[in-house]
């Protein structure tokens, strides 16, 4: 396979479409998972005869697309964000339809990782055609990072979200937690859950604060074309009220054999789904057991919004992998107030966790600052 060196000129023109493709990639924000968003542009004498996006599990590929759009696409050059996958899933292999399209250049923008669909450039290869891949990688690459690292790591990429006082707090000695964050900061961390597979809280803050772990809109009106993320909760011994407003149909609970049979039914009733995983170290779900089960039902990222506990589990186990920390300028105060993270911590300084890539911004009244844990 070459690597797209073709002098600067030709290379801006072929940046040129590969960009259009990523673009159209776009399109499929929010709905492609458990797949990734992927684009296609077809090229022929110097004009773009066809393109295409993949717009959901089931539906055409980003290339099948693009050929349908052009109608005739002999001769022509394919841009694609992803390498043409050479299996037959819930669609045909993009190869086959490539080879029989007469396309005669593929450049490609990122490598297929998984098993399953890896092997199409060398496929297009033996059946004579050139293929060129790597063009525009890393912007491919951040386009779909959580599905990259789901397949990567086998299990779904995890953001922290954390709404919490300047001095770390999320309650009062009383217990008192309610608007911590303004309403612009829960509007934008509403906006934060359409764009992963699920949402994940424990037990308390069930049992606390009864959210619905919704993307809902400015109105408060839930979003109704937009996808919901699924729902998460870990309660290793079934302790939350089947009443609760997160459980209805997609939800998941996270259990132990600690959960009674007659709970577990109750919950059933509700439409959700009971998964009773393994015992952690601390007798309640292992949560790396709960990461590989998510992963297996199609979740490549998921939010973790608390509470104290939860969000202590999956930073002692280095589990998260970005935070999101909205900062009230405001400090609660006092040693008996919760804090936003639990858990243990590390002993030692020089093994406290740093973050990279760090952004700051203003939302309403509070800071936001976002950044990847630093590996
Ligand atoms: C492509 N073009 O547009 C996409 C690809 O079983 P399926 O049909 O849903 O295929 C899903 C897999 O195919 C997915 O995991 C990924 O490896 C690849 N996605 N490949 O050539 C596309 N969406
Ligand atoms: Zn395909």
């Amino acid at each position: 396979m070459k690597t797209p060196n073709t002098g600067p000129e030709l290379a801006d023109v072929h940046t040129k479409y590969m960009r259009r493709a990523i673009e159209l990639a776009r399109y499929g924000d929010g709905r492609t998972s458990p797949n990734p968003m992927v684009g296609c542009v077809l090229v022929r004498d110097g004009a773009i005869i066809g393109e295409g996006v993949h717009l959901g599990a089931g539906l055409d590929h980003a290339e099948v697309a693009a050929i349908r759009d052009a109608g005739d696409a002999k001769g022509a050059t394919a841009y694609v964000t992803l390498e043409p996958c050479c299996h037959q899933g819930r669609t045909g292999p993009c190869t086959e339809a490539i080879i029989k399209a007469g396309i005669q250049s593929v450049y490609y923008a990122v490598a297929d990782p998984t098993s399953l669909a890896a092997g199409g450039a060398k496929h297009l290869e033996s059946a004579g055609i050139e293929v060129i891949g790597g063009l525009c990688e890393y912007e491919a690459r951040e386009m779909n990072r959580f599905w990259f690292f789901a397949e990567d790591n086998k299990r779904p990429f995890v953001v922290a979200k954390l709404a919490m006082s300047l001095d770390g707090r999320i309650a009062t000695a009383s217990g008192e937690s309610q608007w911590i964050t303004g309403r612009e900061s829960r509007q934008s961390s509403h906006k934060l859950r359409k764009s992963v597979d699920a949402i994940l809280v424990g037990a308390d803050t069930i049992v606390h604060d009864n959210p619905r772990l919704t993307a809902r809109d400015r109105d408060g009106g839930d979003l109704e074309d937009v996808y919901q993320p699924i729902c998460v909760v870990i309660d290793s011994t079934g302790r939350t009220s089947p009443t609760s407003n997160v459980y209805r149909e997609g939800t998941i609970l996270a259990t132990t054999d600690m959960i009674s049979p007659r709970a577990k039914a109750k919950f059933e009733d509700t439409g959700a789904t009971v998964v009773v995983l393994p015992r952690g170290g601390d007798a309640r779900v292992d949560i790396v057991a709960l990461l590989a089960a998510l992963y297996g039902r199609g979740v490549k990222s998921m939010l973790v919004e608390g509470g104290s506990t939860v969000m202590g589990s999956f930073f002692d186990q280095s589990l998260v992998d970005e935070v999101w920390a909205y900062l009230a300028l405001s400090l609660i105060l006092g040693g008996k107030s919760k804090v936003a993270i639990g858990g243990e911590g590390p002993v030692k300084l020089d093994v406290a966790i740093r973050l990279d890539g760090v952004t700051t911004e203003h939302v309403g009244e509070e800071l936001l600052v976002r950044g990847r844990i630093r590996r």
